[in-house]
């Protein structure tokens, strides 16, 4: 199977511009924002969505919110607020086969998203 854009990401194989890494996880901005700030945050594991989340996976999720409120204070939107969204399969939108959290910030969002 070939390797996702975000894994090439992970590896190092193509740049980034990335506001945050550690061991598990790594918090890089989207190429294509759809807001003034539009930062992923995906876990170094190769899990496709939260479907393919196990039992094990259960500390990396944790983790995984920790570190968008991470984020999210050294964006410096913590105050202004932000949307955390996780696009799962066809029907919720998602177009890279690898867990991501969006993060969005800096206007205002509308409800119900489309
Ligand atoms: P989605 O939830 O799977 O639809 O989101 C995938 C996101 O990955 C989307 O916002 C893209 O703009 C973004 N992205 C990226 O940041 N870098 C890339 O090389 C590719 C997609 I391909």
């Amino acid at each position: 199977m070939s390797k996702t854009i975000f894994q090439r990401i992970i590896d190092k194989e193509i740049p980034a511009n990335i506001v945050y890494e550690d061991s598990l996880c790594l918090a890089f901005h989207d190429v294509s924002p759809q807001a003034p700030v539009h930062v992923l945050v995906i876990p170094k594991k190769p899990i496709v969505n939260l479907a393919d989340f196990d039992d094990g996976d259960q500390a990396l999720g944790g983790h995984l919110l920790w570190v968008i409120k991470v984020v999210a204070e050294k964006l410096g939107v913590d105050k202004s607020g932000y949307r955390v969204v996780a696009n799962v399969g066809p029907d919720g939108g998602q177009s890279v086969d690898h867990l991501h959290f969006h993060i969005l910030a800096k206007r205002p969002l509308a409800w119900p998203p489309g």
